[in-house]
């Protein structure tokens, strides 16, 4: 074992040992199921090698021993009569039937490497696209699959990918790193650490992290910080059990994040409470931002954000005078058209007031591995790479992001231009239920393709509609890996404890499969001499960082200020002029705005009032909730009881002005589609706003029905093409609707 400076968290034993009759294993929740975050457990199992309780495990420092409910019942996931636990096939004319074959591994994996290569002998390996799902351990692996294979259209499904992809690439762009809250994530004394300072104030933007946990935050650390003194500003539409206890809640109308962070520059600007020595020392651009910012009044702002010009102005005041001041920003700010300057505007507020780098402000996570720009990219041919669908049309696709534009995807399966596209692997990803926009115009255009494989641990309305191949998923608690996702990376092993049916792991699948598509990308024998590769960085084998986990990385704040962020050493950030650029020269050289600015969503009530009278609410929709992630665990009995049924939220105003009560089954509408929802009346929006949750199918209902997807799918109110100028962005969380009943018989 090297000593590459890493800090690793003493442990009393080993990372398998006895507990009376238990054999417990150490290590992480990272995943299947879904989640972006991996806490440390201990999984107990018996004699007979079967989990039997699983906890938190208190040595480690990232969760401290807590853990949620869909870890704590991940029994009943792992057991579930409808896992997928061996390979199956369908032949190519009963698709959409629910007719099966069990197929053993080696015939799954001979009809998948026949097919495939087919495809690429005959119209390219361009033609198949290999798509994934968020938080699951798999985008290394996919990636390296895709272009070992010589594909460049490694992607997800999403219009606009629209989500934590335009807050990554902006930041990116216009400060050459990700930003996150400091909640001491990055030591492994935490809280604890002599150099650490909690946030004065944190501002929870568009998230809502104690359900959420998302990108790498465990959202419990808000809770930790509040008891150790920091303060909560809430900009969320809805009213909640966090923003009941925030010293100021923004009620933002749903799709003008960026108005109410302009008219809060605004203010700081005016009232001359920006940190100037930080500005002229490190910022560039600052005269334009000025004059741009200056563009969007107070006055006008309020009106737009339906959030009152007392509150602008106080929140701007206390972001200024606190220090250091921290943002914990979420999907929300994604979920719009316009999410780049959307994003852009409320990392200026933290620029400004000087909170970059410090304790308790934003930081930059340490990063052992980036994934955000794939694994293996040295394995696909030049020529292949410029064949990447959307990169003509995207500079932004060009640096860093390696993904394929989802929409110019479907725009492509139907013109068929430049190239047809095939086949699809569909790895995590249950596309017609939760990510994909307008579902059904998703499934005409993909239906018909030549071959389509499926990974997954349940049998989904995308695999009933679309797969000839399926293969079965191990969970966590089935596989060996590691943990270097989102977030400040720690070095961090998965420990396998059980085996269910014939599942493999997602890496072990790629692994195999990649072996047969293009042997020297995947060089390695097995997974732990692939993991020990991945992890050398830390300076441990796998079997090492098993026995050591986690191992933190060395961190400095103000790194700045030491020319550690740049590659040829410089002081400053990684950008043109080493500055944090407020106007951006990347986005001026790619053709795009270099200022931050605020387009009214569309639909809206303020740019299409003429809609207003069919359509007269506001829709948000997909805000998380405590037992689901995603379009998962809708068959796990004890979290489906915690939401049983897909709902719409509505405020007792407008339930009786529409003429609904709770409990009714209605449609939600727009002019793109309709979705069917359960009514509950709640004074947590404002009048003039809904919210529908997402992800719904009813895995009791029909398969060959799709288990009802096309009612139950709030996306078939989101349209694809409406990406953002940038490639980026799209309307998930704000449009117009109507709301009436479920005609009898429905
Ligand atoms: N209207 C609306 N739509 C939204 C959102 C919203 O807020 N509003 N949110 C969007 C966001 S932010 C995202 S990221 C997307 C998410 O969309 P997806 O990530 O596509 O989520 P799922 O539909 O749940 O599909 C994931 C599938 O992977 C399977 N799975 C889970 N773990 C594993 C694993 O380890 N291995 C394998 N092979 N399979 C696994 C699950 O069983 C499930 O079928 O949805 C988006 N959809
Ligand atoms: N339990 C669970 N956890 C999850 C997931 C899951 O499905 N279930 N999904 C994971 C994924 S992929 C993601 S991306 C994250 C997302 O998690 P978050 O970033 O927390 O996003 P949401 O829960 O969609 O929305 C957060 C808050 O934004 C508010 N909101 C809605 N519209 C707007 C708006 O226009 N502006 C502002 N400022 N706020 C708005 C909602 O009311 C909600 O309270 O969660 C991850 N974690
Ligand atoms: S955040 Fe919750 S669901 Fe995710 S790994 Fe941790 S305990 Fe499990
Ligand atoms: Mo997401």
């Amino acid at each position: 074992m090297e000593d590459k400076g890493y800090v690793l968290v003493p442990h009393q034993k080993p990372f398998r040992y006895k507990e009376g009759k238990y054999t417990v294993t150490r290590g992480s929740a990272w995943s299947g199921p879904g989640c972006h975050d991996g806490c440390g457990v201990l999984l107990y199992t018996d004699d007979e090698g079967k989990l039997v309780r699983i906890a938190g495990d208190p040595e480690n420092p990232y969760n401290q021993g807590r853990l949620c409910v869909r870890c704590l019942d991940l029994k009943e996931l792992v057991y579930h009569k409808d896992r997928l636990t061996y390979p199956l096939k369908r032949a190519r004319e009963n698709r959409g039937k629910d007719i099966w074959e069990r197929i053993s591994w080696e015939e799954a994996y001979d009809l998948i490497e026949t097919r495939f290569k087919e495809i690429r002998d005959t119209y390219g390996a361009e033609s198949i696209g290999f798509a994934q799902g968020t938080g699951r351990d798999i985008a290394a692996y996919i990636s390296r699959l895709a272009w070992s294979f010589g594909s460049p259209n490694f992607m997800s499904i999403f219009s606009g990918i629209a989500c934590y992809a335009p807050r990554v690439a902006g930041c990116y762009a216009t400060t050459g790193a990700f930003w996150v809250a400091d909640c001491s994530q990055q030591f492994a004394d935490r809280y604890d650490n002599p150099e650490y300072k909690v946030p004065e104030v944190v501002f929870i933007w568009g998230n809502y992290p104690l359900k959420s946990n998302s990108d790498g935050f465990y959202g419990h650390w808000i809770i930790d910080i509040m008891k150790r003194g920091s303060k909560v500003v809430m900009v969320d539409p809805k009213a909640t059990w966090l923003s009941a206890r925030s010293v100021l809640h923004l009620p933002v109308r749903p799709g003008t994040d960026a108005a109410l962070a302009l008219a809060m520059l605004n203010v700081i600007i005016t009232e001359d409470l920006y940190d100037h020595d930080f500005v002229d020392r490190w910022c560039y651009g600052f005269e334009e931002f000025k004059q741009r910012v200056l563009e969007y009044s107070v006055e006008e702002m309020a009106q737009s954000t339906w959030v009152s010009q007392e509150k602008i102005v106080a929140a701007a005041r206390l972001l200024a005078k606190s220090k250091p001041a921290a943002l914990q920003w979420g999907v929300a700010v994604d979920m719009t058209k316009e999410a780049l300057p959307a994003g852009q505007a409320i990392m200026a507020l933290f620029q400004i007031t000087g909170n970059c780098g410090v304790p308790g402000g934003i930081i930059i996570p340490p990063e052992i591995l980036s994934y955000a720009g794939g694994w293996g990219r040295e394995l696909i041919s030049d020529e292949q790479k410029e064949k990447r669908i959307g990169l003509d049309r995207y500079g932004l696709l060009r640096q860093g992001f390696q993904l394929a534009q989802p929409d110019v995807f479907v725009e492509t399966l139907e013109t068929k231009k430049p190239y047809e596209i095939h086949g699809l692997w569909l790895q995590t990803h249950n596309v017609l239920s939760c990510m994909g926009a307008d579902p059904q115009t998703l499934y005409e255009l993909t239906r018909n393709l030549d071959f389509i494989v499926c990974v997954d641990l349940f049998k989904t309305p995308t695999i009933m509609a679309l797969a000839d191949v399926v293969l079965p998923a191990a969970t966590f608690a089935e596989r060996d890996g590691i943990r270097i996702g989102d977030g400040a990376q720690r070095g961090e092993a998965i420990n396998k404890a059980i085996q269910v049916g014939e599942c493999k792991s997602d890496m072990e699948i790629n692994l195999e499969l990649g072996k047969r598509f293009n042997p020297e990308g995947w060089p390695w024998t097995n997974l732990a001499d692939m993991f020990s590769y991945m992890v050398k960085p830390t300076g441990m084998s796998f079997p090492e960082l098993q026995e050591n986990s986690p191992a933190y990385m060395p961190f400095e704040y103000r790194s700045h200020e030491t020319g550690k962020l740049r590659g040829d050493g410089q002081l400053g950030f990684n950008t043109q002029t080493g500055r944090i650029e407020l106007w951006s020269n990347y986005y001026n050289d790619i053709g795009l705005d270099p200022l931050p600015y605020f387009e009214e969503p569309s639909p809206g009530p303020l740019s299409t009032p003429e809609l207003l009278d069919e359509f007269p609410l506001v829709l948000t929709t997909g805000a998380r909730n405590w037992s689901l992630f995603h379009s998962e665990h809708r068959q796990i009995p004890r979290l489906r009881a915690l939401h049983k049924d897909p709902t719409v939220q509505i405020h007792p105003e407008a339930a009786e002005k529409y003429g609904v009560t709770e409990g009714d089954w209605v449609w939600i509408e727009n002019p793109r589609g309709r979705a069917k929802r359960k009514v509950v009346i709640c004074e947590f929006f404002d009048p003039r706003v809904i919210a529908c949750d997402h992800g719904w199918w009813y895995p009791e209902g029909d398969p060959e029905k799709f288990y009802d997807v096309f009612d139950l799918n709030i996306n078939n109110l989101v349209p694809w093409g409406q990406q953002g100028k940038c490639g980026f962005g799209a309307n998930y969380k704000t449009t117009l609707c109507k709301i009436y009943k479920v005609a009898e018989g429905e």
